[in-house]
């Protein structure tokens, strides 16, 4: 499972019928749409520029190393050609599979392959009506009891499907459980988890399994939409799930979309504290990333192009305190430092007196000088105060054109 820590960076990809909607991927449960009405979405599903080499091209230019893609989002929709159900994607005007395609196109890539599958189903006639279902819980729906069994077999055979079908998976998501939540409240006991964790096991024995399924930790756990504070998951490996504009499906209107440069900052501050940061783009529905996703994600990838050194592979450096504004993030014995701010001429690094042989920017190899005080200088009253064992580091007062400029210590 080292490849999980290793790899650092991924690609979440929420795709489905809510695309068309293009109003975030919860509008069915948001607006209370009844499958009648949802049906629209269905019936005009179209993705005729569908292209997943272009995605897994633009994914790997931005230096992430796996995918995890919606097989199913609470919608019920199958991106791929199940055999228990209609409600999927050969059955739209479409017509074809668009699972395998994409897991081609990222192993092609060299990327890992995850799946995410939700537990809620909002489609299925045996999914037992809740508070977050679309449909209300009303006396019609009392009158009609819905058997939770039976959704959770069709639950564990669609797993089934999806791990003997596509090859080596190394990754499930599963999404989300809520026990004592109320009437309809789901958890491990609905889901039949145990039994689920094991079939997943069994199918795929070298696949990582996130902690969503009311089991604990499982092999990852998963923040989402925070930043975590790092050292708190007790060494369990962990991932933030972050979106580029607060939805996660295609969602037209928003204004929200997250600069560059914010987003780099998220991956340097994830990573600095030992963690992965999984990155979404909602497709929309003629399965374009679309220009704004795209331009974020080439503007990631001119900084992973210089400065993934400090991403892939690396992790916290423990025991040291960075200066404010910046991030530590150590590989092997390299450190790297990530100044979020630019200070004036200078930056203390509490610590690291005679520990560090050479310093260079990491974007261009220049030597970034310590400040060497010689008690026969004037100057040197002036630096009086600093603590025995800090190396002070001579900047540019130029702050160098990068998102986020890093100092590479050997
Ligand atoms: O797939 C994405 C989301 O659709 C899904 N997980 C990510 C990866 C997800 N969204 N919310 N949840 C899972 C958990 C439920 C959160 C809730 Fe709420 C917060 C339920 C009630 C308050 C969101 C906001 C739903 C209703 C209001």
């Amino acid at each position: 499972m080292s490849w999980f820590t290793e790899a650092r960076f991924g690609l979440f990809l929420h795709w489905g019928l809510y695309s068309l909607a293009a109003r975030h991927e919860w509008v069915k449960s948001y607006e209370r749409l009844d499958d009648e009405h949802y049906d629209r979405y269905f019936r005009h599903f179209d993705p005729d520029l569908y292209d997943p080499e272009a995605w897994a091209e633009e994914a790997a230019n931005a230096g992430m190393r796996y995918v995890v893609v919606t097989t199913k989002h609470h919608e019920g929709f199958c991106l791929w050609d199940s055999a228990l159900t209609d409600y999927k994607a050969t059955r739209t005007p479409y017509g074809r599979d668009l699972l395998a395609p994409l897991v081609e196109a990222f192993r092609r890539r060299g990327m890992r392959i995850g799946f995410y599958h939700s537990l809620l189903d909002w489609h299925h006639p045996e999914f037992p009506v809740d508070l977050y279902h679309p449909q209300r819980d009303d006396e019609e729906t009392r009158a009609a009891p819905r058997d939770v069994r039976k959704y959770a077999d069709y639950l564990h055979g669609q797993v089934r499907e999806l791990l003997t079908g596509y090859g080596p998976v190394d990754l499930m998501w599963f999404d989300f459980s809520y026990p004592g939540r109320g009437l309809g409240a789901k958890g491990r006991d609905e889901w039949r988890s145990r039994e689920l964790f094991d079939l997943v096991k069994e199918l795929q024995p070298g696949i990582m399994i996130n902690n969503r399924l009311d089991l604990g930790s499982g092999d990852f756990t998963t923040p989402e939409q925070v930043m975590p504070q790092g050292g708190t998951t007790g060494g369990v490996p962990w991932e933030s799930c972050q979106t580029l504009n607060g939805s996660w499906g295609h969602d037209r209107d928003n204004l929200d979309w997250k600069p560059a440069d914010l987003l780099i900052r998220m991956l340097v501050d994830n990573v600095s504290k030992g963690g992965n940061m999984l990155l979404n783009v909602g497709p929309d529905g003629r399965g374009r990333f679309g220009p704004r996703a795209v331009g974020r994600l080439r503007e990631i990838g001119d900084w992973m192009s210089l400065h993934s050194r400090s991403i892939h592979g690396a992790g916290a450096a423990p025991g040291l305190t960075p200066p404010p504004d910046c991030r530590y993030t150590l590989r092997g014995d390299r450190l790297y430092l990530h100044l979020f701010a630019w200070p004036l001429k200078h930056v203390h690094l509490d610590g690291l007196a005679g520990r560090v042989e050479y310093a260079q920017f990491l974007h261009d190899a220049s030597e970034v000088q310590p400040l060497r005080v010689d008690p026969a200088q004037p100057g040197h009253l002036y630096l009086r105060g600093l603590p025995e064992d800090t190396l002070t580091l001579q900047l540019p007062v130029t702050r160098p054109d990068v998102a986020v400029p890093v100092i590479e210590l050997f």
